[in-house]
């Protein structure tokens, strides 16, 4: 071997131990990556499975300690590529074959597959579009279903089917299932609008064919007219001053803005992931943690309406198919702004091949026209003094389209070191075919509001619950509730009788963290006892909770009991890296023996520990006409807050004395 041959080797292999310890290792799984880990898995002994499915792929990410060491020392240090410690590139898969569902843990660099463990357990991983499309495809070509349509003197071209996800009801379950529920378009593009109610389709997706098939009765179809909707061509903003003024950088997956740096990655079931977001302080000079990781960890929209064609429809949206996997490519001017950059994702499809999906998330500067902070001070002699600036924010977006509905699902990080986290419901909604036209004439239950003549929207609930494993200023927080308590003058000196004064708590364990908000006024907040502000204050950050909504269902009812945890708006558990899908992994037919009702019966301790807070935030919708036939954007939201955090408000940190 010559001299050169041997240098050019260093070089390569040089080169490679850069990218390799640049590569951050919350990053999620690259297109070639994806495609090593299909090699692997098809090179492995499990190549003789048939039909083999992936339902899940994603990056196994390192133990939470080596994450947080490594990123300490590569920010530490601009010669970090000798001391960072190369941290194994894995990844979690599940696929379904031989009728067994198998996790996987496969070892990128050693190409190998590390794990591999037999599900035996309730509940079914994430149903894949491949399987879902199949059965849609398969129904509209079955003899009995045409038939029905011929009945009903429907055309089979115009029709649409979708697979809905049937929930578990206390049967035995032995295979994977969707019902069918289809709709008669017949030139309206709202589909929704038109369903072909009384027939019962259940199909099984391992023998992928129709095993039930009950046409009931026939309910007249709404009409078409007045279902249709259309956007009006969009002005580019003027409203986004100087759109070249964004003053944010994106590095592979970092974002910096402002003060704020985290990392925003992209996966097939939460969709956007926030983590390692942490703030400067100008102060002391460095930066400091606020949220290791953050994202939507489960969805759960039950249907209020218990007859045979509704009352399954008890949706988990993220578990059961995944909001990554329904998110849809941005549209420029319209779901984000002028000034927006986009983030691309990957999928993996049911053969494991990956997918991209275009402008998966923006990031834009947000100029909401909102006040950030003003005082006008007329106090001075023979001075009017205005002070202020004007609301400007970084948002972080993604819209996930699922069937009917599309949530938009914003992080909004605010220069005052808030985390706004927002929801918006629009799209259109769930609606079932009535022999009325008018509500003079109903005299049964609807479950619903008439919208359109024939057409009644059922009633329902949105649960988002959010994953939030805040770390404020290191691992070991506590979770604490200052109530607010009226009290009662006793001393004689004061013409007041009362005023109030803050009752705080820190909870020592999971069971007494389980919150359902009541009208009763408490601040929550996750702080740090070990770390004081300059006068002594623990520091801290606020939960302060959208407009608190809870499951109405009975505790006893089958859905209730597969997501028993939004009885409850808040939960705190200790951190531990398994857990983190509120409802369980394998939601689709769970039967509710996994996930955050479970995990905390150990009632374990949360005292000054590494803990993660779990907020859902929910809506029950009660439909209206104008949400038909689409519906306007309803939102909400709640806000992370810096309390006692900062020794001031950072915005004066910067102010040059
Ligand atoms: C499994 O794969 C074989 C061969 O590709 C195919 O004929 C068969 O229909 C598949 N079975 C299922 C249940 O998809
Ligand atoms: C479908 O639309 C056509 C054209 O508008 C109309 O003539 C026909 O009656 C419709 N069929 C049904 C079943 O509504
Ligand atoms: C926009 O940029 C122009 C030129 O850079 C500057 O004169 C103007 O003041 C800016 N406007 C705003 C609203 O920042
Ligand atoms: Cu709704």
């Amino acid at each position: 071997m010559n001299i050169s041959i041997i240098l050019l080797l260093l070089i390569v292999a040089l080169n490679f131990s850069i990218t390799q310890s640049f590569q951050h290792p919350l990053d999620p799984l690259s297109p070639k990556e994806i495609n090593e880990i299909r090699v692997i898995i098809e090179k492995s002994h499990l190549k003789t499975l048939k039909n083999l499915t992936y339902h899940f792929v994603d990056v196994d990410e390192p133990e939470k300690d080596d994450v947080l060491h490594w990123l300490s020392s590569s920010s530490s240090s601009s010669s970090s590529s000798r001391k960072t410690k190369l941290l194994p590139r894995r990844a979690k898969v599940v696929v379904i074959g031989g009728g067994q569902t198998r996790e996987l843990v496969v070892d990128l660099s050693k190409r190998l597959i590390v794990l591999d463990h037999v599900y035996k357990g309730h509940g079914y991983p994430p149903l894949t579009f491949e399987e879902l499309l199949q059965a849609s495809l398969l129904t509209q070509k079955d003899p009995r279903f045409l038939e029905s349509l011929s009945r009903r003197n429907l055309k089979g071209s115009q029709v649409s089917c979708l697979p809905l996800t049937k929930g578990w009801f206390g049967e035995h379950v032995s295979t994977r299932g969707v019902k069918i529920t289809c709709f008669y378009r017949n030139g309206t593009t709202n589909i929704y609008a038109r369903p072909i109610n009384g027939i019962t389709i259940l199909f099984d997706l391992e023998l992928m064919k129709v095993t039930t098939y009950m046409d009931r009765y026939r309910a007249p179809l709404p009409k078409a007219k007045g279902t249709e909707f259309h956007s009006r061509p969009v002005q580019p903003g003027p409203s986004y001053p100087n759109i070249t003024n964004s003053k944010f950088s994106i590095q592979g997956n970092l974002v910096t803005w402002g003060d704020w740096k985290f990392h925003v990655a992209f996966n097939s079931r939460a969709g956007t992931i926030i983590s390692a977001a942490s703030i400067f302080d100008g102060k002391e000079n460095k930066y400091r943690r606020v949220l290791y990781r953050g994202h939507v960890s489960e969805t759960f929209v039950p249907y209020m309406d218990s007859t045979e064609d509704w009352y399954y429809r008890t949706f988990m949206d993220v578990g059961e198919f995944g909001f990554g996997k329904a998110a849809d490519s941005l549209q420029p001017l319209v779901d984000c702004p002028g000034n927006a950059r986009f983030m691309d994702g990957y999928l993996v499809d049911a053969f494991g091949m990956p997918n991209l999906l275009p402008r998966a998330i923006c990031v834009f500067q947000r100029y909401s026209g909102d006040v950030a902070w003003r005082h006008t001070e007329i106090g001075v002699p023979g001075r009017v003094i205005r002070n202020g600036e004007p609301e400007v924010t970084l948002v972080v977006r993604m819209i996930a389209t699922v069937g009917n509905y599309d949530y938009i699902l914003d992080w909004e990080f605010r220069q005052t070191g808030s985390i706004t986290v927002g929801v918006g419901l629009t799209g259109v909604l769930e609606m079932k075919a009535t022999s009325y036209t008018s509500m003079d004439q109903v005299t049964e239950e609807m479950y619903g509001t008439m919208v359109a003549p024939n057409t009644i929207a059922i009633n329902h609930d949105h649960f988002l619950t959010y994953y939030l494993d805040l770390d404020v200023d290191g691992n070991e927080n506590s979770f604490m509730r200052s109530s607010l308590q009226s009290e009662r003058v006793r001393r004689m000196s004061t013409p007041r009788k009362s005023y109030w004064n803050v009752k705080k708590k820190i909870f020592k364990r999971e069971a007494e963290a389980r919150i359902r908000l009541s009208s009763k006024p408490a601040q929550l907040m996750v702080v740090n006892s070990n770390k004081k502000t300059n006068v002594g204050n623990p520091v801290g950050y606020q939960l302060i909770t959208g407009q608190p909504a809870y499951s109405l269902l009975a505790d006893d009812d089958y859905p209730q009991i597969r997501t028993a945890y939004t009885k409850y708006q808040v939960w705190v558990t200790p951190y531990s890296k398994s857990e983190r899908w509120a409802a369980g992994f394998y939601a689709d037919q769970s039967h509710g023996d996994d996930g955050l009702t479970v995990w905390t019966r150990r009632n374990r301790k949360i005292e000054n520990k590494d803990i993660v807070l779990w907020y859902t935030m929910g809506f029950h919708h009660v439909p209206c006409q104008e949400d038909f036939p689409i519906m306007a954007t309803l939102r909400s939201s709640f806000e992370l807050r810096p309390t006692n955090f900062f020794d001031q408000n950072p915005i004066t940190y910067k102010v040059k004395s």
